[in-house]
Formats: C-alpha cells, structure tokens, sequence
C-alpha cells in the first residue's frame, strides 16, 4: 500500500484524532465523501441517518429557501453549520448557490446581484466553507422526460427520452416535472421560478452561446478575489443533460468547451463540479480523458451511473439512471474512479441520483438508501486504488 505521511499518521491516530478532524486539515490525502442534504424540513433523509453510512463524515448543503440574487445572512449559515456539527457531520461544501438569471444574461443589475454573491462567499469563508457548487444553465436545472421510470427489479428512476422530451412545449414541463416529485420541491425546479417560464424565455432570446460565455467569465473575474482571499473552490456542474434544450444555449457540456472556461479565467479556484452522471450523457464525451484534461481543476465529484436503451447512432435518445455499480449501466466506474485517483484528485466526492428502493418516500433520486449503497460502492472503488496504485509522485490537489 503506498500513502503518504499524513495518511500513514491519519491510519495510525485516526481513531483519536476523528473528533477534531472536521476542524483542522487532518484527513489523510483522502477524497472526501459526502451525501448531499437539503435541510431540515425540505429532505425526507435526517442527518442522523447520514451519519450511519460507513465513511461518511460531510454534508453538502444549501440554504433551501434563499433565492438566486440574495445574499446569504451570516447568521443563517451558523445555523444550519451549528446543526450540521451538533450531528456529528461538516459542512463539506455547498450546493449550490444559485446564480440570478441577469448575471446570466448579463443584465443591467448583473453588477449588484454579483455583489451579493461575494457577499455570500465571504460568508461562507468566514464560516470555514471552501467549495462552493453552482450551474450556468438558462431557465431549467436537469431535464428528464420520467422522474419514476420502473425497473424489472421494482425500482424506479429518472429517465430520458428524446422523443417526449422533443413534444413537450417548455411551459409544460414543469407540470410534468411536478406531478411526478413525491410532493417535494426539486432543485432547480422551484415554482416561483416556473411561474415565470415565459418571461425567463423572453429574457434569454438575445443570449446565444458566445454571449452566455462571456457573461460566465464576467462573473468568475469579479468573484476570483474573493475566492483567493478566502481559499474558496468554485466548482461549476455541467448542463444537463450535455447539449442545448428547448433552444436555449449551454455551454458547460464537453471538455473542449470546458478547457475554453478553465484557461479564460486561469485561476486554480475556477474549478468544476465532474458530473459523471452529466457529461457521460452525451456519448461523445470521453469521461476519463476529460478528467485528465482537467486535473488539478475538478474540486467536487458527482459519480453515478447511465444506463443507454438505444444504439449510439440512434436518432432517438433513451436513458435512465441506474444504480452505481458498473454491472447495472454503461459506465465504467471502477475507470473513472482510478482515472480520479491516478490524477491526483483529492477532493469532495459524492454519490448522486440514485435509485428510489425499499418503499423509500423521497424526492426523486434523492432517497437515503441507494445513495448510501453508492458512497459505500465508490468507497469499496477506491480503497481498491489506494491499495494497489502509487501515487506519490503524483501531485495532489490540495
Ligand atoms: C443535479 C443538479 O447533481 C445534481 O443533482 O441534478 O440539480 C445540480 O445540483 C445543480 O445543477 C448544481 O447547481
Ligand atoms: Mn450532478
């Protein structure tokens, strides 16, 4: 087995130095596995459940209930940290804070509304919060065509199919996304934020892709100085799925665009949110030479699982989410879990979407169980690296 001293020290006190850990950089050269938590009254899962899932130490959390363009009150990020710590757990990052549709567009209170984002992350790093996750996307978060598809085994997942997707006006989908969320709002998917669809279309109509583009590097040049001063990863998570829908533009969807965005603000703290999940959506993207491409930059992993239903030169597109396991989709995810680790990545991961089993009500992808057996699998993953690879000549992230 080849670790480093810190890691070496780590296994050896690991057991005394566990209770101060979530204090202090003490973790060996680790990544860092988390399950994602919506808070107290928004999530079906308690942190008292999370706290049982074996190597699970943090939480990525948000304030539920802040909208995009506020600033996030001081006072409510001790909160819910006092809450995360009284658990037993940290605060490993956030997600997301959401970015107001005008720094977007590049509208005229772009300048203000980014003002109340440095204000956030000044918050946040005054609270020891150093990765923060958020999307670029126009108008909708994710979008599928099924929030409970069924599976042989009696699971059900979200799924997407090109062709209902194509017949669905965008005004519509919100119905569809809602009727299908277990009586829980959806990330991305807020009502207020749905109710106002059309003018949000309206808005965007003079937006194209090099604009969007622009008016992201805008943003990330004003935010950088307070991300150096507070030592806060910005992680942005890919569009999704990987190319443009209902005719809006997007932009972080294959390593290309992506290298572009990194090199346009060179700045170690313009990072990425690696979605496997996302990217691996559009089957051009090669999952493992992108994390390669962008090693020493991917501060936050989401890794999952697809499952593709049609042939790659079909014209209609079919997927669904499947459980982590590489033996139940079409990934790889012992290869992308080596490639992480063979690139020195040490950061926050965290199992995503996963399947809803056992009865569970939650929100859809969001239930405790599979996601569980997910941090567990990913861990088994790369346990199987650290014990069989050397990478102490490889540099780490952080
Ligand atoms: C996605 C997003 O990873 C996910 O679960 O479905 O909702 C993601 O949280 C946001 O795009 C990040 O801002
Ligand atoms: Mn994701």
């Amino acid at each position: 087995m080849f670790k480093s001293p810190k890691t070496v020290l780590w296994t050896i006190f690991g057991d005394l130095l566990e209770p101060i850990s979530h204090f202090f950089e003490l973790r060996g050269d680790d990544m860092e596995m988390t399950l994602r938590w919506y808070g107290t009254g928004f999530d079906s899962v308690t942190l008292q459940q999370i706290r049982q899932v074996p190597g699970v130490h943090g939480v990525i959390t948000t304030l539920y209930d802040s909208v995009p363009g506020d600033a996030w009150e001081l006072s409510a990020i001790q909160k819910i940290k006092k809450e995360v710590q009284d658990a037993g757990l940290k605060i490993a990052g956030i997600e997301s804070v959401n970015i107001h549709d005008d720094i977007k567009i590049g509208g005229g209170d772009r300048d203000k509304y980014i003002e109340n984002y440095i204000k956030t992350l000044e918050r946040l790093g005054q609270e020891d919060i150093h990765m923060v996750c958020y999307n670029f996307m126009p108008v909708f978060d994710w979008t599928r065509s099924e929030l409970a598809r069924l599976c042989e085994d009696g699971s059900t997942v979200l799924a997407y199919n090109s062709k209902a997707i194509d017949g669905v006006k965008p005004e519509e989908m919100f119905a569809s996304i809602d009727k299908d969320s277990n009586g829980f709002i959806l990330p991305g998917w807020e009502p207020e934020r749905m109710a106002r669809v059309k003018e949000l279309f309206e808005m965007y109509k003079s937006v194209d892709e090099e604009k969007l583009f622009n008016n992201l590097v805008y943003f990330l040049k004003a935010i950088m100085p307070v991300c150096d001063k507070y030592n806060i990863d910005m992680a942005i998570h890919p569009d999704d799925p990987a190319w443009p829908v209902f005719g809006l533009p997007r932009i972080i969807t294959s390593q290309d665009k992506v290298c572009r965005m990194l090199k346009a603000v060179d700045n170690p703290h313009n990072g990425l949110t690696f979605c496997t999940g996302s990217y691996g959506t559009n089957r051009k993207n090669d999952l493992c030479e992108f994390i390669k491409a962008a090693q020493g930059r991917i501060h936050f992993a989401h890794v999952r699982n697809l499952k593709f239903n049609t042939a790659i030169d079909d014209p209609v597109l079919d997927f669904q989410e499947s459980a982590h396991l590489s033996s139940t989709g079409s990934f790889d995810m012992f290869k992308i879990v080596k490639t992480l680790y063979e690139t020195g990545f040490d950061g926050v991961i965290r199992p995503d979407h996963g399947r809803t089993i056992w009865g569970e009500k939650c929100m859809p992808g969001y239930g405790l169980y599979d996601r569980a057996l997910g941090a567990t699998y990913l861990q088994g993953l790369w346990e199987a690296c650290e014990k069989t690879i050397d990478r102490s000549g490889v540099k780490l992230y952080r």
